[in-house]
């Protein structure tokens, strides 16, 4: 499906990227301070749920592991992430496990270049093993809970996990 809205106008000066909830302490990075997180490329198709793919991207940016270790680790009890976009309160949510895979990252760049903002710049989340929808664009924080709670797209009927290779699209 399409973005739910437009890309929003993020100004780099208050840009915040915002880790809590369930985690030991909550962190927030700003522009600056993100980009001196160690980085790390990953290579990775892109599977929206509407059937189109897209293949053989490059990744650069900061592992969700890296993000969490840095707010002194997830709290035992935690189990679902709710990833909030600067697009007008747009959330998705995932379960822990998914967000922390090894390849999941917010990205800044995309082959070389930066995120444009149409594609979610200046980051957004990519987490390769899920379908499309559930790597945020224009990501502005992250939360971790207890509790799945449904965002946009799985309010409206999408799947709360959606794994393409098991073809989770829709909850009914
Ligand atoms: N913040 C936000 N992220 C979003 C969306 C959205 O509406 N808002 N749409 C999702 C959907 S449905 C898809 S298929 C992908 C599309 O990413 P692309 O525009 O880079 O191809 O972004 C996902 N991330
Ligand atoms: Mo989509």
């Amino acid at each position: 499906m399409l973005d739910a809205s437009g890309p929003p106008v993020i100004d780099f000066d208050r840009w915040r990227f915002r880790l809590a909830g369930l985690v030991e302490k909550a962190v927030e990075w700003d522009w600056k301070e993100f980009q001196l997180l160690p980085r790390v490329k990953v290579f990775a198709d892109f599977h929206c749920v509407t059937r189109w793919s897209r293949l053989g991207n490059l990744w650069e940016g900061v592992t969700t592991r890296e993000l969490v270790q840095r707010a002194g680790g997830a709290k035992p009890e935690a189990r679902f992430v709710t990833v909030h976009g600067y697009d007008r309160g747009w959330t998705t949510n995932l379960p822990l496990e998914d967000f922390l895979s090894e390849d999941a990252l917010v990205a800044f760049l995309h082959d070389g270049d930066a995120i444009s903002g149409e594609h979610g710049g200046p980051a957004r989340l990519i987490v390769p093993r899920l379908y499309a929808w559930k790597s945020a664009k224009w990501v502005a924080g992250v939360e971790l809970t207890e509790q799945d709670q449904p965002g946009f797209w799985e309010s409206n009927g999408y799947h709360m996990r959606g794994d393409p290779w098991k073809e989770e699209r829709y909850s009914v």
